[in-house]
Protein backbone atom coordinates (compact mmCIF):
# COMPACT_ATOMS: atom_id res chain seq x y z
CA UNK A 1 0.00 0.00 0.00
CA UNK A 2 1.12 3.51 -0.52
CA UNK A 3 1.44 5.65 2.07
CA UNK A 4 1.22 9.61 2.35
CA UNK A 5 2.97 10.41 5.76
CA UNK A 6 2.82 14.08 6.79
CA UNK A 7 5.56 16.12 7.45
CA UNK A 8 7.36 19.38 8.24
CA UNK A 9 10.03 20.70 6.31
CA UNK A 10 13.61 21.11 7.23
CA UNK A 11 15.75 24.29 6.68
CA UNK A 12 19.17 22.97 6.08
CA UNK A 13 18.47 20.50 2.94
CA UNK A 14 20.01 22.70 0.80
CA UNK A 15 22.69 20.68 -1.68
CA UNK A 16 26.59 21.86 -1.54
CA UNK A 17 29.25 20.79 -4.47
CA UNK A 18 28.10 17.77 -4.53
CA UNK A 19 24.58 16.83 -3.31
CA UNK A 20 23.58 16.97 0.06
CA UNK A 21 26.21 15.37 3.11
CA UNK A 22 25.79 15.66 6.48
CA UNK A 23 26.44 13.87 9.71
CA UNK A 24 24.96 10.56 9.90
CA UNK A 25 23.24 11.55 13.38
CA UNK A 26 21.72 14.20 11.34
CA UNK A 27 20.00 11.98 8.42
CA UNK A 28 19.33 9.99 10.78
CA UNK A 29 16.64 12.28 11.79
CA UNK A 30 13.11 11.09 11.49
CA UNK A 31 11.93 11.96 7.99
CA UNK A 32 15.01 13.69 7.17
CA UNK A 33 16.10 10.98 4.31
CA UNK A 34 12.65 10.86 3.45
CA UNK A 35 12.15 14.80 2.80
CA UNK A 36 14.78 15.22 0.68
CA UNK A 37 14.16 12.15 -1.56
CA UNK A 38 10.79 13.41 -1.82
CA UNK A 39 11.71 16.73 -2.90
CA UNK A 40 13.96 15.61 -5.58
CA UNK A 41 11.50 13.22 -6.75
CA UNK A 42 8.91 16.18 -6.60
CA UNK A 43 11.29 18.20 -9.23
CA UNK A 44 13.03 15.26 -11.28
CA UNK A 45 11.71 15.17 -14.80
CA UNK A 46 11.05 11.88 -15.95
CA UNK A 47 7.78 10.02 -18.11
CA UNK A 48 5.63 8.04 -16.18
CA UNK A 49 7.09 4.45 -15.31
CA UNK A 50 10.35 5.68 -15.19
CA UNK A 51 13.68 3.70 -14.64
CA UNK A 52 16.07 5.19 -11.29
CA UNK A 53 19.24 4.19 -10.90
CA UNK A 54 20.15 3.95 -7.10
CA UNK A 55 23.52 3.08 -5.54
CA UNK A 56 25.95 4.21 -2.95
CA UNK A 57 29.30 3.29 -1.63
CA UNK A 58 28.82 0.92 1.04
CA UNK A 59 28.92 3.43 3.59
CA UNK A 60 27.05 2.92 7.18
CA UNK A 61 23.63 4.11 6.40
CA UNK A 62 23.64 2.88 3.20
CA UNK A 63 21.57 0.08 3.69
CA UNK A 64 18.58 1.80 5.25
CA UNK A 65 18.97 4.73 3.16
CA UNK A 66 18.72 2.38 0.00
CA UNK A 67 15.42 0.74 1.23
CA UNK A 68 13.63 4.11 2.23
CA UNK A 69 14.78 5.06 -1.56
CA UNK A 70 13.60 1.86 -3.31
CA UNK A 71 9.94 2.14 -1.31
CA UNK A 72 9.92 5.81 -2.44
CA UNK A 73 10.68 5.32 -5.82
CA UNK A 74 7.50 2.66 -5.85
CA UNK A 75 4.86 4.99 -4.38
CA UNK A 76 6.49 8.21 -6.74
CA UNK A 77 5.47 6.90 -9.90
CA UNK A 78 8.84 4.95 -11.03
CA UNK A 79 8.28 1.85 -13.37
CA UNK A 80 11.93 0.18 -12.63
CA UNK A 81 14.35 0.48 -10.25
CA UNK A 82 18.03 -0.74 -11.30
CA UNK A 83 20.19 -1.25 -7.85
CA UNK A 84 23.62 -2.60 -7.70
CA UNK A 85 23.93 -5.71 -5.72
CA UNK A 86 23.84 -4.80 -1.80
CA UNK A 87 23.49 -1.22 -2.68
CA UNK A 88 26.75 -1.06 -4.18
CA UNK A 89 27.67 1.50 -7.38
CA UNK A 90 30.83 3.58 -7.82
CA UNK A 91 29.67 6.70 -8.57
CA UNK A 92 31.11 6.15 -12.08
CA UNK A 93 29.47 3.15 -12.15
CA UNK A 94 26.15 4.53 -11.42
CA UNK A 95 26.55 7.42 -14.05
CA UNK A 96 27.03 4.47 -16.61
CA UNK A 97 24.17 2.77 -15.59
CA UNK A 98 21.91 5.75 -16.16
CA UNK A 99 23.24 6.02 -19.85
CA UNK A 100 23.31 2.60 -20.86
CA UNK A 101 19.74 1.96 -19.39
CA UNK A 102 18.44 5.64 -20.78
CA UNK A 103 17.07 5.86 -16.76
CA UNK A 104 15.50 9.27 -16.19
CA UNK A 105 18.37 9.63 -12.97
CA UNK A 106 20.08 8.35 -10.18
CA UNK A 107 20.54 8.39 -6.92
CA UNK A 108 23.80 7.89 -5.22
CA UNK A 109 24.18 7.54 -1.72
CA UNK A 110 27.27 8.82 -0.83
CA UNK A 111 29.86 11.64 1.06
CA UNK A 112 32.54 10.70 -1.16
CA UNK A 113 35.93 10.78 0.62
CA UNK A 114 34.53 12.24 3.87
CA UNK A 115 34.66 9.27 6.75
CA UNK A 116 31.90 6.89 7.41
CA UNK A 117 30.75 5.34 10.28
CA UNK A 118 27.84 6.22 12.81
CA UNK A 119 29.49 9.56 13.83
CA UNK A 120 30.84 9.83 9.97
CA UNK A 121 29.16 11.66 7.55
CA UNK A 122 26.40 10.36 4.89
CA UNK A 123 25.12 12.05 1.75
CA UNK A 124 22.43 12.18 -1.14
CA UNK A 125 22.80 12.94 -4.53
CA UNK A 126 20.69 13.14 -7.57
CA UNK A 127 22.07 12.49 -11.02
CA UNK A 128 20.10 13.61 -14.05
CA UNK A 129 19.36 11.41 -17.33
CA UNK A 130 22.99 12.00 -19.11
CA UNK A 131 24.25 10.58 -15.61
CA UNK A 132 25.78 13.53 -14.18
CA UNK A 133 25.24 15.56 -11.16
CA UNK A 134 22.12 17.67 -11.38
CA UNK A 135 22.94 21.10 -12.37
CA UNK A 136 22.53 24.09 -10.29
CA UNK A 137 18.74 24.73 -11.75
CA UNK A 138 17.70 21.48 -10.10
CA UNK A 139 19.37 21.44 -6.71
CA UNK A 140 18.13 25.15 -6.15
CA UNK A 141 14.08 23.79 -7.39
CA UNK A 142 15.31 20.84 -4.88
CA UNK A 143 15.98 22.59 -2.15
CA UNK A 144 13.63 25.21 -2.59
CA UNK A 145 10.86 22.50 -2.45
CA UNK A 146 12.03 21.08 0.91
CA UNK A 147 11.43 24.31 2.61
CA UNK A 148 8.18 23.82 1.99
CA UNK A 149 7.11 19.72 2.00
CA UNK A 150 4.36 18.71 3.55
CA UNK A 151 4.34 15.26 2.89
CA UNK A 152 5.71 12.65 1.47
CA UNK A 153 4.65 9.09 -0.56
CA UNK A 154 6.29 5.68 0.07
CA UNK A 155 5.04 2.22 0.15
CA UNK A 156 4.59 0.10 3.28
CA UNK A 157 6.50 -2.77 1.74
CA UNK A 158 9.69 -4.11 2.80
CA UNK A 159 12.41 -3.52 -0.15
CA UNK A 160 13.48 -6.97 -1.45
CA UNK A 161 16.65 -8.58 -0.62
CA UNK A 162 19.33 -6.69 -2.51
CA UNK A 163 22.00 -9.62 -2.44
CA UNK A 164 20.12 -11.64 -4.53
CA UNK A 165 20.74 -10.41 -8.73
CA UNK A 166 17.82 -10.58 -10.52
CA UNK A 167 14.02 -8.95 -10.53
CA UNK A 168 11.45 -8.69 -7.59
CA UNK A 169 8.37 -6.33 -7.92
CA UNK A 170 7.39 -3.89 -4.83
CA UNK A 171 3.79 -2.39 -5.75
CA UNK A 172 3.57 -1.73 -9.68
CA UNK A 173 7.45 -1.47 -9.76
CA UNK A 174 10.51 -3.73 -10.56
CA UNK A 175 13.65 -3.91 -8.87
CA UNK A 176 16.17 -4.78 -10.52
CA UNK A 177 19.23 -6.00 -9.04
CA UNK A 178 22.57 -5.96 -10.98
CA UNK A 179 26.37 -6.64 -10.32
CA UNK A 180 27.89 -3.52 -9.91
CA UNK A 181 30.87 -3.91 -12.08
CA UNK A 182 30.23 -5.98 -14.96
CA UNK A 183 28.84 -3.07 -17.45
CA UNK A 184 31.15 -0.75 -16.01
CA UNK A 185 34.29 -3.47 -16.80
CA UNK A 186 32.90 -3.73 -19.98
CA UNK A 187 32.90 0.02 -20.31
CA UNK A 188 36.82 0.09 -19.44
CA UNK A 189 37.06 -2.63 -22.22
CA UNK A 190 36.25 0.05 -24.92
CA UNK A 191 38.14 2.72 -24.40
CA UNK A 192 41.95 0.96 -23.20
CA UNK A 193 44.32 -1.46 -24.81
CA UNK A 194 43.98 -4.58 -22.17
CA UNK A 195 46.03 -6.41 -23.92
CA UNK A 196 48.89 -4.08 -24.17
CA UNK A 197 48.71 -3.54 -20.07
CA UNK A 198 48.13 -7.24 -19.36
CA UNK A 199 51.58 -7.48 -21.63
CA UNK A 200 53.22 -4.63 -19.02
CA UNK A 201 52.28 -6.21 -16.22
CA UNK A 202 53.30 -10.11 -17.51
CA UNK A 203 56.34 -8.90 -18.45
CA UNK A 204 57.52 -7.61 -14.68
CA UNK A 205 55.69 -3.98 -14.29
CA UNK A 206 54.76 -3.68 -10.26
CA UNK A 207 51.86 -1.87 -9.27
CA UNK A 208 49.99 -1.20 -5.88
CA UNK A 209 46.06 -0.44 -5.33
CA UNK A 210 44.88 1.00 -2.67
CA UNK A 211 41.07 0.63 -2.34
CA UNK A 212 41.11 2.68 1.33
CA UNK A 213 38.30 -0.21 2.19
CA UNK A 214 35.59 2.02 0.19
CA UNK A 215 33.87 1.06 -3.21
CA UNK A 216 36.65 0.65 -5.88
CA UNK A 217 37.19 -2.86 -3.92
CA UNK A 218 35.33 -5.06 -6.25
CA UNK A 219 36.26 -3.30 -9.31
CA UNK A 220 40.13 -2.74 -9.01
CA UNK A 221 40.13 -6.74 -8.15
CA UNK A 222 37.65 -7.76 -10.99
CA UNK A 223 39.61 -5.71 -13.36
CA UNK A 224 43.43 -4.74 -12.08
CA UNK A 225 43.28 -8.78 -10.59
CA UNK A 226 41.12 -10.44 -12.73
CA UNK A 227 41.31 -8.68 -16.51
CA UNK A 228 44.50 -7.15 -16.73
CA UNK A 229 46.26 -10.37 -14.67
CA UNK A 230 47.90 -8.69 -12.01
CA UNK A 231 48.67 -10.67 -8.95
CA UNK A 232 46.67 -11.18 -6.11
CA UNK A 233 46.92 -8.68 -3.38
CA UNK A 234 47.52 -6.07 -6.24
CA UNK A 235 44.71 -4.17 -4.59
CA UNK A 236 44.96 -3.78 -0.87
CA UNK A 237 42.01 -2.64 1.49
CA UNK A 238 39.44 -4.53 -1.23
CA UNK A 239 36.82 -4.86 1.16
CA UNK A 240 34.26 -2.03 1.66
CA UNK A 241 33.36 -1.46 5.12
CA UNK A 242 30.62 0.31 6.22
CA UNK A 243 33.49 2.63 8.20
CA UNK A 244 35.83 2.42 5.73
CA UNK A 245 37.79 0.26 8.60
CA UNK A 246 38.32 3.74 10.72
CA UNK A 247 40.04 5.43 7.85
CA UNK A 248 39.55 8.38 5.68
CA UNK A 249 38.91 7.38 2.17
CA UNK A 250 40.63 10.18 0.64
CA UNK A 251 43.25 9.75 -1.77
CA UNK A 252 45.67 12.52 -0.85
CA UNK A 253 49.63 12.67 0.56
CA UNK A 254 47.67 12.46 4.01
CA UNK A 255 45.68 9.86 4.26
CA UNK A 256 47.65 7.58 1.55
CA UNK A 257 50.72 8.45 3.12
CA UNK A 258 51.56 3.89 3.83
CA UNK A 259 51.11 3.78 -0.07
CA UNK A 260 53.61 6.80 -1.27
CA UNK A 261 55.75 5.55 0.88
CA UNK A 262 55.95 2.08 -1.01
CA UNK A 263 56.34 4.14 -3.78
CA UNK A 264 59.57 6.30 -2.55
CA UNK A 265 61.18 3.28 -2.06
CA UNK A 266 63.77 1.83 -4.46
CA UNK A 267 62.34 -1.35 -4.62
CA UNK A 268 58.95 -1.02 -4.07
CA UNK A 269 56.23 -1.06 -6.75
CA UNK A 270 56.43 0.92 -10.60
CA UNK A 271 52.89 2.53 -9.90
CA UNK A 272 51.01 2.92 -6.69
CA UNK A 273 47.42 4.36 -7.56
CA UNK A 274 44.36 5.15 -5.11
CA UNK A 275 40.29 6.08 -4.95
CA UNK A 276 38.23 7.41 -2.50
CA UNK A 277 35.18 6.55 -0.93
CA UNK A 278 32.43 6.69 -3.73
CA UNK A 279 35.49 5.54 -6.67
CA UNK A 280 35.25 8.73 -8.72
CA UNK A 281 38.69 10.26 -7.14
CA UNK A 282 42.26 8.87 -8.25
CA UNK A 283 45.73 9.33 -6.85
CA UNK A 284 48.76 8.28 -9.04
CA UNK A 285 51.63 7.78 -7.85
CA UNK A 286 55.36 6.92 -9.87
CA UNK A 287 58.04 5.16 -8.56
CA UNK A 288 59.93 8.51 -7.29
CA UNK A 289 57.11 11.01 -7.82
CA UNK A 290 53.36 12.12 -6.74
CA UNK A 291 51.42 13.01 -9.83
CA UNK A 292 49.78 16.24 -8.91
CA UNK A 293 45.68 16.50 -9.85
CA UNK A 294 46.30 19.52 -11.91
CA UNK A 295 49.55 17.94 -13.78
CA UNK A 296 47.65 14.67 -14.19
CA UNK A 297 44.57 16.42 -16.12
CA UNK A 298 47.22 18.24 -18.19
CA UNK A 299 49.84 14.61 -18.97
CA UNK A 300 46.11 12.36 -19.82
CA UNK A 301 44.99 15.85 -22.02
CA UNK A 302 48.35 15.30 -23.80
CA UNK A 303 48.79 11.56 -24.12
CA UNK A 304 44.78 10.49 -24.18
CA UNK A 305 45.35 9.38 -28.10
CA UNK A 306 47.58 6.54 -26.70
CA UNK A 307 44.34 4.81 -26.00
CA UNK A 308 42.07 3.28 -28.02
CA UNK A 309 39.18 5.00 -26.92
CA UNK A 310 40.90 8.30 -27.59
CA UNK A 311 42.67 7.26 -30.85
CA UNK A 312 41.08 10.35 -32.91
CA UNK A 313 41.95 12.43 -30.59
CA UNK A 314 39.96 14.93 -27.75
CA UNK A 315 37.99 17.55 -28.82
CA UNK A 316 38.52 19.88 -26.18
CA UNK A 317 39.51 20.01 -22.45
CA UNK A 318 37.46 21.37 -19.21
CA UNK A 319 39.17 22.01 -15.81
CA UNK A 320 38.02 23.61 -12.74
CA UNK A 321 38.53 27.29 -11.68
CA UNK A 322 41.07 26.53 -9.21
CA UNK A 323 42.48 23.32 -11.20
CA UNK A 324 45.80 24.63 -12.14
CA UNK A 325 46.89 26.23 -15.85
CA UNK A 326 48.98 23.26 -16.73
CA UNK A 327 45.99 21.74 -19.04
CA UNK A 328 45.52 25.15 -20.58
CA UNK A 329 49.29 24.84 -21.91
CA UNK A 330 48.30 21.71 -23.14
CA UNK A 331 45.12 23.21 -24.87
CA UNK A 332 47.29 26.03 -26.57
CA UNK A 333 49.63 24.44 -27.89
CA UNK A 334 47.67 21.41 -29.33
CA UNK A 335 44.71 24.21 -30.75
CA UNK A 336 42.13 22.44 -27.85
CA UNK A 337 39.16 24.54 -26.52
CA UNK A 338 39.86 25.13 -22.86
CA UNK A 339 36.95 25.85 -20.63
CA UNK A 340 37.03 27.31 -17.07
CA UNK A 341 34.50 26.54 -15.13
CA UNK A 342 33.45 26.44 -11.42
CA UNK A 343 34.09 23.54 -8.48
CA UNK A 344 31.82 20.84 -9.28
CA UNK A 345 31.65 17.86 -12.09
CA UNK A 346 27.99 19.22 -12.70
CA UNK A 347 29.36 22.22 -14.46
CA UNK A 348 31.07 20.23 -16.90
CA UNK A 349 28.37 17.96 -17.89
CA UNK A 350 26.76 20.65 -20.53
CA UNK A 351 30.04 20.97 -22.08
CA UNK A 352 30.45 17.01 -22.77
CA UNK A 353 26.92 16.31 -23.79
CA UNK A 354 27.62 18.89 -26.16
CA UNK A 355 30.62 17.65 -27.62
CA UNK A 356 32.64 20.56 -26.33
CA UNK A 357 35.32 18.48 -24.39
CA UNK A 358 36.49 14.93 -23.58
CA UNK A 359 38.49 15.04 -21.08
CA UNK A 360 37.55 17.01 -17.34
CA UNK A 361 39.89 17.33 -14.93
CA UNK A 362 39.84 19.08 -10.88
CA UNK A 363 42.50 19.78 -8.56
CA UNK A 364 40.39 17.59 -5.94
CA UNK A 365 41.63 14.70 -7.37
CA UNK A 366 39.31 14.50 -10.23
CA UNK A 367 39.77 13.37 -13.75
CA UNK A 368 37.31 12.16 -16.28
CA UNK A 369 36.12 11.93 -20.25
CA UNK A 370 33.10 11.89 -22.19
CA UNK A 371 32.68 8.37 -21.59
CA UNK A 372 30.54 8.58 -17.98
CA UNK A 373 29.10 11.89 -16.96
CA UNK A 374 31.24 11.68 -13.34
CA UNK A 375 34.97 11.95 -12.34
CA UNK A 376 36.05 7.99 -12.55
CA UNK A 377 38.68 7.38 -10.51
CA UNK A 378 39.71 3.81 -11.68
CA UNK A 379 39.64 5.19 -15.54
CA UNK A 380 42.34 7.36 -14.80
CA UNK A 381 44.49 4.47 -13.25
CA UNK A 382 43.77 2.53 -16.37
CA UNK A 383 44.15 5.29 -18.97
CA UNK A 384 47.42 6.12 -16.72
CA UNK A 385 48.35 2.65 -16.87
CA UNK A 386 47.55 2.63 -21.03
CA UNK A 387 50.04 5.84 -21.03
CA UNK A 388 52.48 4.09 -19.41
CA UNK A 389 52.38 0.89 -21.24
CA UNK A 390 52.15 2.55 -24.84
CA UNK A 391 55.04 4.69 -23.97
CA UNK A 392 57.17 2.56 -22.33
CA UNK A 393 58.35 4.67 -19.66
CA UNK A 394 58.38 5.23 -16.48
CA UNK A 395 55.48 8.00 -14.81
CA UNK A 396 58.55 10.24 -13.45
CA UNK A 397 59.83 10.29 -17.19
CA UNK A 398 56.24 11.11 -18.12
CA UNK A 399 55.81 14.30 -16.09
CA UNK A 400 59.09 15.12 -16.38
CA UNK A 401 58.99 15.28 -20.19
CA UNK A 402 56.05 16.71 -20.19
CA UNK A 403 57.02 20.10 -17.98
CA UNK A 404 60.22 20.04 -20.44
CA UNK A 405 58.01 20.40 -23.02
CA UNK A 406 55.16 22.18 -21.76
CA UNK A 407 56.75 23.95 -18.28
CA UNK A 408 55.63 23.35 -15.24
CA UNK A 409 52.90 24.52 -12.95
CA UNK A 410 54.01 24.50 -9.16
CA UNK A 411 50.88 23.81 -7.81
CA UNK A 412 49.70 23.77 -3.84
CA UNK A 413 46.46 23.62 -2.11
CA UNK A 414 46.06 24.62 1.55
CA UNK A 415 43.21 23.73 3.60
CA UNK A 416 42.05 25.19 6.97
CA UNK A 417 39.57 22.57 7.94
CA UNK A 418 36.38 23.12 10.72
CA UNK A 419 36.97 27.12 11.33
CA UNK A 420 34.68 29.06 12.21
CA UNK A 421 32.24 29.55 10.06
CA UNK A 422 31.80 33.31 10.43
CA UNK A 423 35.23 34.29 10.43
CA UNK A 424 35.49 32.13 6.85
CA UNK A 425 32.63 34.42 5.59
CA UNK A 426 34.02 37.36 7.13
CA UNK A 427 37.72 36.69 5.33
CA UNK A 428 36.14 36.09 2.05
CA UNK A 429 33.92 38.98 2.43
CA UNK A 430 36.85 41.08 3.25
CA UNK A 431 39.10 39.94 0.30
CA UNK A 432 35.57 40.65 -2.11
CA UNK A 433 35.57 44.31 -0.55
CA UNK A 434 39.07 45.00 -1.56
CA UNK A 435 39.23 43.44 -4.77
CA UNK A 436 38.78 46.74 -6.69
CA UNK A 437 41.15 48.50 -5.14
CA UNK A 438 43.86 45.19 -5.54
CA UNK A 439 45.19 45.91 -9.17
CA UNK A 440 48.83 47.18 -9.31
CA UNK A 441 49.23 46.58 -6.15
CA UNK A 442 52.47 44.89 -4.84
CA UNK A 443 53.80 42.38 -2.43
CA UNK A 444 57.40 41.65 -2.57
CA UNK A 445 58.27 40.93 -5.92
CA UNK A 446 54.80 40.14 -6.90
CA UNK A 447 52.50 42.46 -8.61
CA UNK A 448 48.35 42.37 -8.70
CA UNK A 449 47.71 42.10 -12.45
CA UNK A 450 44.08 41.17 -11.82
CA UNK A 451 41.77 40.39 -9.40
CA UNK A 452 37.92 38.89 -9.43
CA UNK A 453 35.23 36.66 -7.93
CA UNK A 454 35.25 33.87 -10.56
CA UNK A 455 31.52 33.55 -12.10
CA UNK A 456 30.85 31.56 -14.94
CA UNK A 457 28.22 31.74 -17.74
CA UNK A 458 27.77 28.02 -18.99
CA UNK A 459 28.01 28.74 -22.81
CA UNK A 460 25.51 26.22 -24.07
CA UNK A 461 22.82 27.07 -21.62
CA UNK A 462 23.69 30.86 -20.85
CA UNK A 463 22.80 30.13 -16.92
CA UNK A 464 25.12 31.81 -14.71
CA UNK A 465 26.82 31.03 -11.65
CA UNK A 466 28.34 33.87 -9.06
CA UNK A 467 30.52 33.96 -6.64
CA UNK A 468 32.43 30.99 -7.18
CA UNK A 469 36.01 32.15 -5.55
CA UNK A 470 38.23 34.83 -5.17
CA UNK A 471 41.39 34.66 -8.12
CA UNK A 472 44.12 37.15 -7.46
CA UNK A 473 46.31 36.93 -10.36
CA UNK A 474 49.76 38.08 -10.76
CA UNK A 475 51.73 39.39 -13.67
CA UNK A 476 54.07 36.35 -15.04
CA UNK A 477 50.88 34.06 -14.36
CA UNK A 478 51.03 33.12 -11.07
CA UNK A 479 47.71 32.93 -9.02
CA UNK A 480 46.23 32.43 -5.50
CA UNK A 481 42.52 31.65 -5.26
CA UNK A 482 40.58 32.11 -2.41
CA UNK A 483 37.15 29.47 -1.77
CA UNK A 484 34.95 27.96 0.74
CA UNK A 485 34.81 24.49 0.56
CA UNK A 486 31.21 23.18 -0.64
CA UNK A 487 31.45 19.54 0.89
CA UNK A 488 32.44 19.91 4.28
CA UNK A 489 30.18 19.19 7.42
CA UNK A 490 31.34 21.09 10.08
CA UNK A 491 32.02 25.20 10.47
CA UNK A 492 33.88 26.09 7.12
CA UNK A 493 37.22 24.50 5.29
CA UNK A 494 38.41 27.65 3.45
CA UNK A 495 40.63 26.18 0.23
CA UNK A 496 43.92 28.16 -0.58
CA UNK A 497 45.05 27.46 -4.26
CA UNK A 498 48.51 28.71 -5.35
CA UNK A 499 50.32 27.85 -7.89
CA UNK A 500 53.30 29.80 -9.98
CA UNK A 501 54.14 29.14 -13.92
CA UNK A 502 58.53 27.82 -13.91
CA UNK A 503 59.12 27.66 -18.27
CA UNK A 504 62.75 27.42 -17.74
CA UNK A 505 63.41 22.96 -17.25
CA UNK A 506 66.42 24.22 -15.33
CA UNK A 507 64.39 24.91 -12.46
CA UNK A 508 61.68 21.97 -12.34
CA UNK A 509 63.74 19.97 -9.67
CA UNK A 510 62.53 22.12 -6.71
CA UNK A 511 59.89 20.56 -3.87
CA UNK A 512 56.57 23.22 -4.73
CA UNK A 513 56.17 24.37 -1.20
CA UNK A 514 59.46 26.21 -1.93
CA UNK A 515 58.97 27.25 -5.16
CA UNK A 516 55.77 28.42 -3.78
CA UNK A 517 57.09 30.16 -0.69
CA UNK A 518 56.69 33.92 -2.05
CA UNK A 519 53.20 32.94 -2.93
CA UNK A 520 52.54 31.35 0.31
CA UNK A 521 53.71 33.92 2.68
CA UNK A 522 51.67 36.56 0.06
CA UNK A 523 48.31 34.18 0.56
CA UNK A 524 48.61 34.79 4.09
CA UNK A 525 49.17 39.03 4.02
CA UNK A 526 46.24 39.19 1.31
CA UNK A 527 44.00 36.78 2.84
CA UNK A 528 44.84 37.58 6.59
CA UNK A 529 44.21 33.89 7.07
CA UNK A 530 46.22 33.87 10.88
CA UNK A 531 44.57 37.04 12.10
CA UNK A 532 41.35 35.93 10.86
CA UNK A 533 40.73 32.26 11.52
CA UNK A 534 43.77 32.11 14.45
CA UNK A 535 45.10 29.56 12.35
CA UNK A 536 49.16 29.35 11.57
CA UNK A 537 49.18 26.02 9.19
CA UNK A 538 46.64 24.76 7.22
CA UNK A 539 45.69 21.40 8.12
CA UNK A 540 46.14 19.42 4.71
CA UNK A 541 48.24 20.18 1.64
CA UNK A 542 47.83 18.83 -1.13
C1 LIG B 1 33.10 17.05 -5.05
C2 LIG B 1 32.78 17.58 -6.40
C3 LIG B 1 34.02 18.08 -7.07
C4 LIG B 1 34.73 19.08 -6.19
C5 LIG B 1 35.00 18.48 -4.83
C6 LIG B 1 35.55 19.47 -3.84
O1 LIG B 1 33.89 15.91 -5.18
O2 LIG B 1 32.18 16.60 -7.21
O3 LIG B 1 33.66 18.64 -8.28
O4 LIG B 1 35.93 19.49 -6.77
O5 LIG B 1 33.79 18.00 -4.28
O6 LIG B 1 34.61 20.45 -3.60
P1 LIG B 1 34.80 21.52 -2.46
O7 LIG B 1 36.10 22.21 -2.77
O8 LIG B 1 33.61 22.42 -2.59
O9 LIG B 1 34.89 20.79 -1.15
P2 LIG B 1 33.54 14.59 -4.40
O10 LIG B 1 34.61 13.63 -4.78
O11 LIG B 1 33.54 15.00 -2.95
O12 LIG B 1 32.18 14.23 -4.89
Amino acid sequence: MILTVATSPFDDQKPGTSGLRKKVPHFKQPHYAENFLQSIFDVAERDAGATLVIGGDGRFFNREVIQIAIRMAAANGFGRVVVGQDGILSTPAASNLIRKRKAAGGIVLSASHNPGGPDGDFGIKYNIANGGPAPEAITEATYQRSRALAEYRISDAPAPDLSILGETMIEAMVVEVVDPVADYAELMQTLFDFDKIAAMIAGGFRLEFDAMHAVTGPYGKAIIEGLLGAPAGTVVNGIPLEDFGGGHPDPNAVYAADLIAKLMDEDGPDFGAASDGDGDRNLIVGKGIVVSPSDSLAILAANAHLAPGYAKGIAGIARSMPTSQAADRVAAKRGLPLFETPTGWKFFGNLLDAGKVTICGEESAGTGSDHVREKDGLWAVLLWLNVVAERGESVKAIVESHWSEFGRTFYQRHDYEEIDSKAAAGLIGSLRDRLASMSGQRFGTLVVSEADDFSYKDPIDGSISTGQGVRILFSGGSRIVYRLSGTGTKGATLRVYIERYEPDSTRHNVAPQEALAELIDTADVIGEIKKRTGRSEPDVIT
